[in-house]
Protein backbone atom coordinates (compact mmCIF):
# COMPACT_ATOMS: atom_id res chain seq x y z
CA UNK A 1 0.00 0.00 0.00
CA UNK A 2 1.16 3.41 -1.01
CA UNK A 3 1.50 5.30 2.42
CA UNK A 4 1.73 9.07 0.90
CA UNK A 5 -1.55 11.15 2.21
CA UNK A 6 -2.52 7.99 4.80
CA UNK A 7 -3.39 8.78 8.13
CA UNK A 8 -1.23 7.86 10.93
CA UNK A 9 -2.08 7.29 14.51
CA UNK A 10 0.83 7.30 16.76
CA UNK A 11 0.81 6.58 20.59
CA UNK A 12 3.59 6.87 22.87
CA UNK A 13 4.88 9.50 19.98
CA UNK A 14 6.96 12.37 22.62
CA UNK A 15 10.18 9.72 22.63
CA UNK A 16 11.80 6.83 21.19
CA UNK A 17 10.01 4.22 19.06
CA UNK A 18 7.49 6.76 18.77
CA UNK A 19 8.89 9.80 18.34
CA UNK A 20 11.16 8.01 15.01
CA UNK A 21 8.17 6.24 13.49
CA UNK A 22 6.47 9.75 13.70
CA UNK A 23 9.70 10.85 11.48
CA UNK A 24 9.49 8.02 9.05
CA UNK A 25 5.86 8.37 8.28
CA UNK A 26 6.32 11.77 8.08
CA UNK A 27 8.92 11.28 5.52
CA UNK A 28 6.20 8.84 3.34
CA UNK A 29 4.05 12.07 3.23
CA UNK A 30 1.75 10.82 5.80
CA UNK A 31 -0.64 12.93 7.70
CA UNK A 32 0.16 12.40 11.46
CA UNK A 33 -1.87 12.61 14.43
CA UNK A 34 0.34 12.60 17.60
CA UNK A 35 -0.02 11.34 21.20
CA UNK A 36 1.62 11.24 24.32
CA UNK A 37 0.91 12.84 28.03
CA UNK A 38 4.38 15.07 27.76
CA UNK A 39 2.93 18.01 24.99
CA UNK A 40 6.01 19.71 24.91
CA UNK A 41 7.80 16.76 23.50
CA UNK A 42 4.86 15.74 21.22
CA UNK A 43 5.08 19.91 19.81
CA UNK A 44 9.11 18.99 19.14
CA UNK A 45 8.09 15.74 17.26
CA UNK A 46 5.75 17.62 15.54
CA UNK A 47 7.89 19.96 14.30
CA UNK A 48 10.61 17.76 12.99
CA UNK A 49 7.57 15.70 11.42
CA UNK A 50 6.93 18.22 9.65
CA UNK A 51 10.06 19.56 8.66
CA UNK A 52 10.79 15.92 7.60
CA UNK A 53 7.76 15.90 4.81
CA UNK A 54 4.44 15.20 6.83
CA UNK A 55 1.22 16.23 5.06
CA UNK A 56 0.52 17.48 8.40
CA UNK A 57 1.45 17.06 11.74
CA UNK A 58 -1.68 17.47 14.50
CA UNK A 59 -0.37 16.39 18.27
CA UNK A 60 -3.27 15.87 21.08
CA UNK A 61 -2.25 15.03 25.01
CA UNK A 62 -3.68 11.15 25.59
CA UNK A 63 -2.88 9.07 28.66
CA UNK A 64 -3.67 5.52 27.64
CA UNK A 65 -4.68 4.42 31.28
CA UNK A 66 -7.50 6.96 31.48
CA UNK A 67 -10.72 5.86 29.18
CA UNK A 68 -11.66 9.17 29.01
CA UNK A 69 -8.52 10.49 27.44
CA UNK A 70 -8.08 8.44 25.22
CA UNK A 71 -11.99 8.79 23.92
CA UNK A 72 -10.80 12.64 23.75
CA UNK A 73 -8.02 11.58 21.79
CA UNK A 74 -10.21 9.42 19.23
CA UNK A 75 -12.52 12.28 18.82
CA UNK A 76 -9.57 14.72 17.57
CA UNK A 77 -8.68 12.26 15.51
CA UNK A 78 -12.48 12.13 14.45
CA UNK A 79 -12.75 15.55 14.06
CA UNK A 80 -9.60 15.81 12.18
CA UNK A 81 -10.61 13.31 8.96
CA UNK A 82 -13.07 10.49 9.02
CA UNK A 83 -10.65 7.97 8.58
CA UNK A 84 -7.36 6.24 10.54
CA UNK A 85 -5.27 4.07 8.46
CA UNK A 86 -2.86 2.91 10.77
CA UNK A 87 -2.96 3.01 14.20
CA UNK A 88 0.64 2.13 16.41
CA UNK A 89 -0.25 1.26 19.55
CA UNK A 90 3.23 2.13 20.78
CA UNK A 91 2.67 3.82 24.20
CA UNK A 92 3.95 1.91 27.02
CA UNK A 93 7.47 0.53 29.15
CA UNK A 94 8.53 -1.20 31.91
CA UNK A 95 8.29 0.27 35.80
CA UNK A 96 10.80 -1.13 38.18
CA UNK A 97 13.12 -4.43 37.83
CA UNK A 98 12.01 -6.15 41.20
CA UNK A 99 11.15 -9.68 41.51
CA UNK A 100 7.72 -10.32 42.63
CA UNK A 101 8.24 -11.13 46.19
CA UNK A 102 9.19 -7.14 46.77
CA UNK A 103 7.32 -5.52 43.21
CA UNK A 104 5.63 -3.04 43.96
CA UNK A 105 1.32 -2.64 43.38
CA UNK A 106 1.84 1.30 41.34
CA UNK A 107 4.65 0.03 39.17
CA UNK A 108 2.42 -3.31 37.92
CA UNK A 109 -0.30 -0.87 37.88
CA UNK A 110 0.98 1.84 35.52
CA UNK A 111 2.28 -1.53 33.57
CA UNK A 112 -0.67 -3.12 32.93
CA UNK A 113 -2.85 0.45 32.40
CA UNK A 114 -0.27 1.33 29.64
CA UNK A 115 0.98 -1.49 27.96
CA UNK A 116 -2.10 -3.76 28.51
CA UNK A 117 -5.53 -1.65 29.11
CA UNK A 118 -4.05 1.12 27.18
CA UNK A 119 -3.48 -0.61 23.82
CA UNK A 120 -7.35 -2.23 24.24
CA UNK A 121 -8.64 1.15 24.65
CA UNK A 122 -6.97 2.55 22.35
CA UNK A 123 -7.91 0.16 19.69
CA UNK A 124 -11.88 -0.08 20.74
CA UNK A 125 -11.95 3.90 20.19
CA UNK A 126 -10.24 3.84 17.14
CA UNK A 127 -11.60 0.52 14.99
CA UNK A 128 -14.94 3.07 13.96
CA UNK A 129 -11.96 5.00 11.95
CA UNK A 130 -10.69 2.37 10.87
CA UNK A 131 -11.62 1.71 6.53
CA UNK A 132 -12.38 -1.94 5.45
CA UNK A 133 -10.80 -3.28 2.53
CA UNK A 134 -8.50 -0.33 2.12
CA UNK A 135 -4.88 -1.76 3.27
CA UNK A 136 -5.38 -0.46 6.97
CA UNK A 137 -2.97 -1.79 9.65
CA UNK A 138 -3.32 -1.89 13.29
CA UNK A 139 0.45 -2.28 14.59
CA UNK A 140 1.14 -3.04 18.50
CA UNK A 141 4.58 -3.01 19.69
CA UNK A 142 5.19 -6.02 22.07
CA UNK A 143 8.61 -7.20 23.03
CA UNK A 144 11.22 -10.04 23.32
CA UNK A 145 9.68 -9.86 27.01
CA UNK A 146 6.53 -11.42 25.44
CA UNK A 147 8.12 -14.29 24.66
CA UNK A 148 10.84 -15.08 26.98
CA UNK A 149 9.98 -14.71 30.55
CA UNK A 150 13.11 -13.53 32.80
CA UNK A 151 13.90 -12.19 36.43
CA UNK A 152 12.54 -8.83 37.93
CA UNK A 153 10.32 -9.06 34.60
CA UNK A 154 7.34 -10.80 35.57
CA UNK A 155 4.15 -8.19 35.37
CA UNK A 156 6.24 -6.63 32.02
CA UNK A 157 6.75 -9.84 30.52
CA UNK A 158 3.07 -10.76 31.33
CA UNK A 159 1.90 -7.74 29.44
CA UNK A 160 4.13 -8.00 26.77
CA UNK A 161 2.91 -11.67 26.61
CA UNK A 162 -1.11 -10.15 26.76
CA UNK A 163 -0.04 -8.12 23.90
CA UNK A 164 0.11 -10.65 21.75
CA UNK A 165 -2.42 -12.49 22.59
CA UNK A 166 -4.55 -9.47 21.82
CA UNK A 167 -2.88 -9.24 18.62
CA UNK A 168 -3.62 -12.96 17.62
CA UNK A 169 -7.57 -12.14 18.90
CA UNK A 170 -8.06 -8.94 17.02
CA UNK A 171 -7.15 -10.28 13.82
CA UNK A 172 -9.54 -13.31 14.33
CA UNK A 173 -12.34 -10.84 15.11
CA UNK A 174 -11.60 -8.70 11.77
CA UNK A 175 -11.37 -11.51 9.46
CA UNK A 176 -13.08 -10.86 6.80
CA UNK A 177 -12.66 -6.79 7.66
CA UNK A 178 -9.31 -6.40 5.48
CA UNK A 179 -7.87 -4.77 8.16
CA UNK A 180 -4.44 -5.97 9.12
CA UNK A 181 -2.89 -6.40 13.03
CA UNK A 182 0.93 -6.97 13.10
CA UNK A 183 2.72 -6.93 16.22
CA UNK A 184 6.43 -5.57 15.95
CA UNK A 185 8.56 -7.16 18.91
CA UNK A 186 11.90 -5.81 19.53
CA UNK A 187 15.14 -6.38 21.72
CA UNK A 188 17.19 -4.17 23.51
CA UNK A 189 16.37 -0.82 22.00
CA UNK A 190 18.33 2.68 23.33
CA UNK A 191 15.60 4.98 24.21
CA UNK A 192 13.88 6.07 27.20
CA UNK A 193 12.90 2.86 28.24
CA UNK A 194 15.49 2.48 31.12
CA UNK A 195 15.48 5.70 32.52
CA UNK A 196 12.08 5.20 33.14
CA UNK A 197 12.18 1.27 34.16
CA UNK A 198 14.94 2.72 36.73
CA UNK A 199 12.90 6.17 37.78
CA UNK A 200 15.56 8.70 36.65
CA UNK A 201 18.90 6.78 37.34
CA UNK A 202 20.65 7.12 34.52
CA UNK A 203 23.47 5.85 35.83
CA UNK A 204 22.07 1.90 35.80
CA UNK A 205 19.80 2.86 32.71
CA UNK A 206 23.12 3.44 30.66
CA UNK A 207 24.35 0.15 32.13
CA UNK A 208 22.10 -1.52 30.29
CA UNK A 209 23.88 -0.55 26.95
CA UNK A 210 27.34 -0.72 28.13
CA UNK A 211 29.56 -2.59 25.46
CA UNK A 212 26.66 -3.15 23.29
CA UNK A 213 25.34 -1.83 20.33
CA UNK A 214 21.59 -1.73 20.80
CA UNK A 215 19.03 -1.22 18.40
CA UNK A 216 17.54 2.25 17.91
CA UNK A 217 13.94 3.98 17.14
CA UNK A 218 15.37 4.47 13.51
CA UNK A 219 15.25 0.65 13.22
CA UNK A 220 11.63 -0.10 14.57
CA UNK A 221 10.35 2.79 12.78
CA UNK A 222 11.82 1.60 9.44
CA UNK A 223 9.61 -1.54 9.89
CA UNK A 224 6.77 -0.41 11.10
CA UNK A 225 6.77 1.64 7.52
CA UNK A 226 7.22 -1.69 6.05
CA UNK A 227 4.83 -3.60 7.41
CA UNK A 228 2.22 -0.59 7.26
CA UNK A 229 3.29 -0.66 3.55
CA UNK A 230 2.76 -4.10 2.14
CA UNK A 231 0.10 -4.47 -0.71
CA UNK A 232 -3.21 -4.53 1.43
CA UNK A 233 -3.74 -8.27 0.67
CA UNK A 234 -0.18 -8.99 2.78
CA UNK A 235 -0.87 -8.90 6.52
CA UNK A 236 2.58 -9.09 8.65
CA UNK A 237 1.50 -11.17 11.36
CA UNK A 238 4.85 -10.62 13.65
CA UNK A 239 8.20 -9.54 13.60
CA UNK A 240 10.86 -10.25 16.32
CA UNK A 241 14.00 -7.65 15.88
CA UNK A 242 16.74 -8.11 18.08
CA UNK A 243 20.45 -6.49 17.93
CA UNK A 244 22.83 -8.88 16.32
CA UNK A 245 24.74 -8.30 19.83
CA UNK A 246 21.40 -10.00 21.56
CA UNK A 247 21.69 -13.86 20.54
CA UNK A 248 19.09 -14.32 23.14
CA UNK A 249 17.26 -12.38 26.04
CA UNK A 250 19.72 -13.09 28.39
CA UNK A 251 22.63 -13.44 26.10
CA UNK A 252 23.77 -10.10 25.43
CA UNK A 253 27.82 -9.73 23.44
CA UNK A 254 29.40 -6.67 25.61
CA UNK A 255 32.59 -5.21 24.11
CA UNK A 256 35.34 -5.48 26.72
CA UNK A 257 36.59 -1.98 28.07
CA UNK A 258 39.57 -0.97 26.21
P1 LIG B 1 10.26 5.49 25.63
O1 LIG B 1 10.21 5.56 27.12
O2 LIG B 1 11.28 6.28 24.91
O3 LIG B 1 8.83 5.82 25.01
C1 LIG B 1 7.64 5.42 25.65
C2 LIG B 1 6.51 6.27 25.10
O4 LIG B 1 5.27 5.81 25.66
C3 LIG B 1 6.65 7.73 25.44
O5 LIG B 1 6.30 8.50 24.33
C4 LIG B 1 5.66 7.93 26.57
O6 LIG B 1 5.14 9.26 26.51
C5 LIG B 1 4.58 6.94 26.16
N1 LIG B 1 3.72 6.54 27.25
C6 LIG B 1 4.03 5.83 28.36
N2 LIG B 1 2.97 5.71 29.15
C7 LIG B 1 1.93 6.37 28.54
C8 LIG B 1 0.59 6.61 28.86
N3 LIG B 1 0.05 6.19 30.00
N4 LIG B 1 -0.17 7.31 27.98
C9 LIG B 1 0.36 7.77 26.84
N5 LIG B 1 1.64 7.57 26.47
C10 LIG B 1 2.41 6.88 27.33
O7 LIG B 1 10.46 3.92 25.30
P2 LIG B 1 10.36 3.09 23.94
O8 LIG B 1 10.26 3.95 22.75
O9 LIG B 1 11.45 2.10 24.00
O10 LIG B 1 9.00 2.32 24.20
C11 LIG B 1 7.95 2.26 23.26
C12 LIG B 1 7.32 0.88 23.34
O11 LIG B 1 8.27 -0.11 22.98
C13 LIG B 1 6.83 0.49 24.73
O12 LIG B 1 5.58 -0.19 24.58
C14 LIG B 1 7.90 -0.48 25.23
O13 LIG B 1 7.41 -1.38 26.18
C15 LIG B 1 8.27 -1.15 23.93
N6 LIG B 1 9.57 -1.83 23.86
C16 LIG B 1 10.74 -1.18 24.17
C17 LIG B 1 11.95 -1.83 24.04
C18 LIG B 1 13.26 -1.18 24.41
O14 LIG B 1 14.23 -1.91 24.70
N7 LIG B 1 13.37 0.12 24.38
C19 LIG B 1 12.03 -3.19 23.52
C20 LIG B 1 10.74 -3.78 23.24
C21 LIG B 1 9.57 -3.11 23.39
P3 LIG B 1 4.80 10.21 27.76
O15 LIG B 1 5.69 9.81 28.90
O16 LIG B 1 5.06 11.59 27.21
O17 LIG B 1 3.35 9.94 28.00
C1 LIG C 1 12.11 -4.31 26.29
C2 LIG C 1 13.09 -5.41 26.08
O1 LIG C 1 14.41 -7.22 27.26
O2 LIG C 1 14.32 -5.04 28.33
O3 LIG C 1 10.83 -4.74 26.01
O4 LIG C 1 12.40 -6.46 28.34
S1 LIG C 1 13.56 -6.07 27.58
Amino acid sequence: MRLHGKRVLITGASSGFGAAAAKAFAAEGCHLLLGARRMDRLQEVAAIALANGAASAEFHVLDVASTASVEAFAARARALAPQVDVLINNAGGAHGIDPVATAKDADWEAMVQSNLLGLLRMTRAVLPLLPHHAGASVLNIGSIAGHQAYEGGAAYCGVKAAERSITQALRLELSGTGIRVGSLDPGLAETEFSMVRFKGDAARAAKVYEGTEPLVGEDIAETLVWMASRPPHVCIDEVVIKPTDQAAIHKVYRRPKT
